[in-house]
C-alpha cells in the first residue's frame, strides 16, 4: 500500500491510496493534515480509507508526495562515501571527517513543498555552476509528533563547485528551484520490516545509454533515522511534519557533472523508482522550474 499525490483535474490536486499500482481509494485530508495526526491515527484513516469501494480513477499524473507547510529537511555526511567525496572536493577537508563522526548530524533545510520536483518533472542544475550531481536518498516521511510515519525517495540535486569552494556557500549549492525530487509515493512506515535492509540504485541515461549507475543499501548509514529525527525536532516545530532526506552514499566519481537531458532514475526497494529529466537554468531565466 502507499500514499500517492496526484493531479484530478486541471485545477485540483487529490491524496490517494493504491495498491499493486491500482488506486483504491482517496481520503479528504491533505498530506500535510494527515502528517498532523498521530501515527496510531494516521494508520486508522489510511486503513479505513482503503478498504472502501475501489475507484476507476487511473492516477495518471503523479506529483510530489508534498503539500501545505511540511518542509524538506536533509542530513549529511552520513555515509562514509559522502564524507570521502566531499574531502576531495573541499578546501576545508577536515570539516567532514569532524561531522561524520560528531555527535550531533550535519542538517540543513532543503525545499517548501512548492518547490519540489514530483515523479517525471525536471530537476535543475544551476546556471552558475560547473560541477553538478544528483544525490539519491532515503526520505523519511515524519509526523508533527516527530513519529517516522513513512518512506519515499529523494534526490538532494547538489552543486558540487559551489559547496567545494567554501562550505558557506552550502544553502547556494543545496537550495534552489529545482533542487528536490520527491516520490513516487509514500510508503507507511508499517509495511517495510527493516529500513536498513533496503537497497538503493541509482542509473543516470544519457543520449539513450546509461552514462553513470550505482548501488548501495541503507545498511551502510553510520547513524539510527530516529537519531536524526531526535536532532532535527529538537528545537523547531513541524505543525504539518517534516520529509527528512538521510544523506548520500552514491557519488559519482570526478569529473562526472550532470548535463541538461540526462535522466536520473533512483530505485529503492519497495518504495519504487523515481525518474527526472535534467535541466540546466539559463543566467537571465526567472520563469518557475515546474507550474504546478
Ligand atoms: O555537507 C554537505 C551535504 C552532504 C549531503 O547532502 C549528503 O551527504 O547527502
Ligand atoms: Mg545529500
Amino acid at each position: 500500500m502507499q500514499l500517492i499525490r496526484y493531479q484530478l483535474s486541471s485545477t485540483q490536486t487529490a491524496v490517494g491510496i493504491t495498491q499493486n499500482g491500482k488506486l483504491l481509494e482517496h481520503p479528504p485530508e491533505s498530506l500535510h493534515t494527515l502528517l498532523s495526526l498521530r501515527s496510531n491515527e494516521f494508520r486508522t484513516r489510511i486503513e479505513q480509507a482503503a478498504t472502501q469501494a475501489h475507484s476507476d480513477v487511473q492516477p495518471a499524473h503523479l506529483l510530489a508526495p508534498i503539500d501545505g507547510d511540511t518542509e524538506v529537511w536533509a542530513a549529511g555526511v552520513t555515509y562514509k562515501r559522502s564524507m570521502d567525496a566531499r574531502r576531495e572536493e573541499s578546501e576545508t577537508p577536515d570539516i567532514y571527517s569532524k561531522v561524520y563522526t560528531a555527535a550531533r548530524p550535519e542538517l540543513f533545510f532543503k525545499a517548501v513543498a512548492r518547490r519540489v520536483s514530483g515523479p517525471n518533472q525536471p530537476i535543475a542544475v544551476r546556471a552558475d555552476s560547473t560541477w553538478d550531481v544528483p544525490e539519491p536518498e532515503l526520505a523519511l516521511v515524519v509526523n508533527a509528533y516527530g513519529e517516522i510515519v513513512g518512506y519515499t525517495i529523494a534526490n538532494d540535486v547538489s552543486s558540487r563547485s559551489i559547496e567545494g569552494e567554501n562550505p558557506l556557500y552550502l544553502p547556494q549549492a543545496k537550495v534552489y528551484a529545482g533542487s528536490c525530487a520527491l516520490g513516487p509515493a509514500i510508503t507507511p512506515a508499517w509495511e517495510i520490516a527493516d529500513p536498513y535492509n533496503l537497497n538503493m540504485y541509482m542509473s543516470i541515461e544519457r543520449d539513450g545509454a546509461t552514462c553513470w549507475q550505482g548501488q548501495t543499501s541503507v545498511g551502510n548509514l553510520h547513524r539510527r533515522l530516529e537519531e536524526l529525527v531526535d536532532y532535527l525536532y529538537r528545537e523547531d516545530d513541524f505543525p504539518g511534519g517534516a520529509i527528512l532526506c538521510t544523506g548520500t552514499a552514491l557519488v559519482p566519481d570526478q569529473p562526472f557533472t550532470l548535463q541538461s537531458g540526462d535522466i536520473v532514475k533512483i530505485t529503492i526497494d519497495q518504495l519504487g523508482t523515481l525518474s527526472n529529466p535534467v535541466t540546466r537554468r539559463k543566467a537571465t531565466d526567472r520563469n518557475p522550474i515546474k507550474t504546478l
